[in-house]
């Protein structure tokens, strides 16, 4: 440890590297006043809120995982089975719009298009005579995940510290001052849900309690309860109807809990009174400082598994809404560093076990009307909530998508069967807290079929990181239905001869020559998910023993994929013809979902489609809605370019309205979309960490795309890799891995790729790596060779120089490398 902090301990040009990183704080010297991205969030998983700060009537916006409209439906089209052969005809004879047409009469749903995440209401604090003030302060501790306000008038300093408790389940409030009976506010509740009954009951106590409203002829029924319990040491309590009083308190403690009957998506018979009641009565005998120890222990045990330091400079002292507007003009690497453990810390408090995922907005909802329903959009945002999941050391946290990918596993097996004759599973592209898998939106964007695809592939991820053969085991009826249902779908083209999928579409994406519309055949993504959903069944049933003759299926079929196509423009091709156009500047780029988050391109095996891939990402810019320049860091992070990668995130750190149509960041470090959508925050940690860190394409690769800015030096701990290894940390400094302590959890091979020469810290050389990696978990599955247009062309990628070792390890053991 004591070398570790000599390390980090020293300045390079005006760059201080030091372990005891004391600025993992958000904070401002202004109230958010009544812009809801200025309020800062907490949440616990269960219950969310978002801390205005504001002075004299604060505001601590409410919600819960499981308060949405409606109830148990489902919202396929059984109209599609009969039409699927004339529109599959339609898309072969080139009729896309045509098709598109019959599409959203047979294929779209008729009834819900998904429903909504709801707001739990507002909880308002009035303090009397608060209206001048000096000394403001508010801040959110992320390392601690708590929130705090503080004050001065008339000469007495005023503090609010507030958390979502992760063991106890409950928001908690802690008022003080500093003189005594200095205390007197009222607390009152509104919310801009209908038919809510809010009552002050005795002893300090404000209820609300409704159930939630229809939507799209979707009745609401889900039942929710909200207790505000409010104790005070010394003054006086009183209430009116609605609201209670506090007068000259010392402190005062607000514990907040809300439930509802949610028990599971075809399940809402609990107890929202006895839930709510329960977690209140189980918290309120408890002092604030006892809940807040519970809870930073319980939220540290997390968050503190990863550190990052890229280094600190003068331009991290600034308010945390300075340093954004400041951020593309100054070095602050600071700041990446706490955006990174920023989309952490909103992972750990959106997404807990047993809970709801994160959804479009994580658990931070204050419309009734959300945008996109702030629901689970699959075709790309909900997957990429979870991109930094495992390798971020949040393993247990994508237990809730995994149990919701489970979850879509049954009711999409109807799906299937109904609406395409099918065997197996699928979902098109959305789905709610009720598991429709249907189409919706309108064909155009609804008539994806590769929902339940994807999100399959999130268990075999699990798997690969952590090498749990019980989970393996448990989920591979999942798998295998998302594979049976392709096999059930292909059809050969008429003419190219492939297995393709029709109707298909590369999401939200049309060709000119597709008359504005987004149906075709063998688009490039979907035969990359596929290719992916078959490799990793066959797999799966391999290493559980399983399924001989449905492998022997799954290879066959494999073979007679599409490959990739390379086209006119150098462009690896988006759709089966040649018909990109290199102008075209969409924020979706499905098909390099080979690229990232898949494997089945790269710059060492397959050189010709990744200097294709890099021509499609030039050709598409750089800035674009938030969630798409996250995408884009990870894209240039395997295209081991760090500075091209460096400048999506300074494209994605520009304050939002600073720009007319792009993505960018709020004053709360929110990504913009515009709106707020989470998705765009998780995109970005997780390319951080591709970076500085890359476990697919057969290596662990350190360092594999460092921007100049961060070359003088940095240090981080505990990532991980596939194959149950963890980068116990990892330092560098000009430009050169200094050192590399990684364990072994899984044993195995340890292949490593560095940008220097390395050798054992014992002064042992290390083994030069050849031929391919026995690790299974490092196994890549062969591509077919692409095909090349004879216009197109291609620069093969100018690699830097690296170096590959094998070291063959023992479970449990740590291996510690340095430069040579
Ligand atoms: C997809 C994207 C949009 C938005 C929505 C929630 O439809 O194309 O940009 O992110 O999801």
């Amino acid at each position: 440890m004591k070398q570790v902090f000599l390390f980090i301990s020293f300045v390079v040009s005006g760059v201080c590297y030091s372990q005891k990183n004391t600025s993992l704080k958000l904070w401002y010297d202004q109230p958010s006043g009544t812009t809801w991205e200025n309020a800062l969030p907490i949440g616990n998983g269960r219950l969310g809120a978002m801390v205005y700060g504001n002075v004299d009537t604060e505001i601590i916006q409410l919600n819960e995982h499981t308060l949405w409209s409606g109830s148990p439906n489902r919202n396929d089209n059984p109209l599609a089975l009969d039409s699927l052969s004339e529109i599959r005809k339609l898309i072969f004879d080139g009729q896309q719009k045509e098709a598109e047409r019959m599409a959203n009469r047979v294929i779209l749903s008729k009834r819900s298009h998904g429903q909504m995440f709801e707001p739990a209401g507002d909880l308002h604090l009035s303090f009397y005579g608060h209206e001048n003030f000096t000394n403001y302060y508010r801040e959110l501790d992320i390392e601690k995940a708590v929130a705090k306000t503080s004050y001065k008038v008339a000469g007495v300093t005023y503090t609010r510290e507030i958390l979502a408790s992760f063991p106890d389940r409950v928001i908690v409030i802690h008022l003080t001052a500093s003189k005594p009976n200095s205390i007197s506010f009222t607390a009152f509740y509104s919310t801009p849900l209908p038919n809510v009954e809010i009552k002050a009951t005795g002893s300090g106590q404000l209820a609300f309690s409704g159930t939630t409203i229809d939507h799209e002829g979707i009745k609401g029924m889900i039942k929710y309860k909200g207790i505000v319990q409010i104790k005070k040491q010394n003054g006086s309590l009183s209430r009116t109807d609605t609201s209670i009083v506090v007068k000259n308190a010392d402190e005062a403690t607000i514990y907040i809990s809300i439930a509802t009957n949610f028990n599971n998506y075809h399940d809402i018979n609990a107890n929202e009174n006895e839930r709510a009641a329960s977690y209140l009565n189980k918290a309120t005998p408890k002092s604030f400082a006892n809940i807040l120890k519970a809870h930073v222990a319980a939220y540290q045990k997390y968050f503190n598994r990863v550190k990052l330091d890229l280094g600190t400079t003068e331009a991290s002292s600034l308010p945390t809404n300075e340093r954004l507007k400041n951020f593309n003009s100054v070095n602050d690497p600071q700041f990446v560093a706490l955006y990174y453990q920023f989309g952490r810390y909103l992972l750990i408090s959106s997404s807990q076990p047993g809970g709801q995922p994160a959804n479009l907005q994580g658990i931070w909802n204050n419309k009734v009307k959300p945008p996109w329903d702030s629901k689970y959009t699959i075709n790309i945002n909900a997957e990429m909530n979870y991109w930094p999941a495992e390798k971020t050391n949040l393993s247990e946290l994508h237990e809730p998508f995994l149990q919701m990918v489970k979850e879509m596993a049954v009711t999409g097996q109807q799906t299937a069967k109904d609406m395409y004759g099918a065997r197996g599973w699928m979902a098109h592209h959305n789905t709610d807290i009720w598991r429709a898998t249907g189409a919706v939106d309108g064909a155009f964007w609804g008539a994806w079929i590769n929902g339940g695809g994807w999100t399959s592939q999130h268990l075999w991820e699990h798997y690969l990181y952590t090498g749990d053969k019980t989970f393996l085991t448990s989920v591979y009826s999942v798998l295998k239905g998302a594979a049976t249902f392709y096999v059930d779908f292909l059809i050969e083209h008429p003419t190219r001869h492939w297995l393709v999928i029709n109707p298909d579409m590369s999401p939200e994406n049309a060709p000119k020559a597709h008359q504005g519309s987004s149906l075709d055949a063998g688009t490039t993504m979907s035969n990359q998910i596929i290719f992916d959903v078959f490799s990793s069944t066959i797999r799966a049933a391999e290493i559980l023993n399983k399924d001989k003759a449905f492998v022997d299926t799954l290879k066959q079929m494999r073979k007679r994929l599409p490959p990739m196509q390379i086209g006119q423009h150098g462009q690896l091709q988006e759709w089966l013809d040649d018909v990109d156009d290199p102008t075209d500047d969409h924020r979706h780029i499905s098909h390099l979902y080979g690229l990232f988050p898949s494997n089945q391109i790269s710059p060492f095996r397959t050189p010709q489609l990744y200097s294709a891939a890099k021509n499609t990402l030039i050709q598409r810019t750089d800035v674009s809605t938030g969630w798409s320049m996250g995408w884009k860091v990870n894209w240039w992070a395997k295209m081991l370019d760090g500075n091209h990668a460096n400048k999506l995130i300074q494209n994605q750190l520009t304050p939002v309205d600073a720009r007319t149509r792009s993505g960018g960041t709020y004053n709360n470090l929110f990504d913009a979309h515009p709106p707020f959508q989470i998705d765009g925050n998780f995109g970005c940690t997780s390319g951080i960490t591709e970076m500085l860190m890359q476990s697919a394409d057969g290596t662990i690769h350190l360092l594999p795309a460092l921007p100049d800015i961060w070359m003088t030096g940095g240090y981080i701990s505990g990532l991980k890799a596939r194959g149950g290894f963890e980068i116990i940390n990892m330092q560098w400094k000009d430009g050169k891995l200094l050192k590399a302590v990684i364990k072994s959890t899984l044993g195995g091979n340890l292949r490593l790729r560095t940008p220097n020469e390395m050798k054992l810290s014992n002064g042992t050389a290390l083994k030069k790596a050849i031929g391919e990696n026995k690790n299974p978990f490092y196994y890549v599955e062969e591509i077919s060779a692409p095909i090349i247009s004879p216009q197109a062309t291609i620069t093969m990628p100018a690699l830097k120089e690296s170096f590959m070792y094998d070291i063959p390890t023992q479970r449990g053991q740590v291996y510690t490398i340095i430069s040579k």
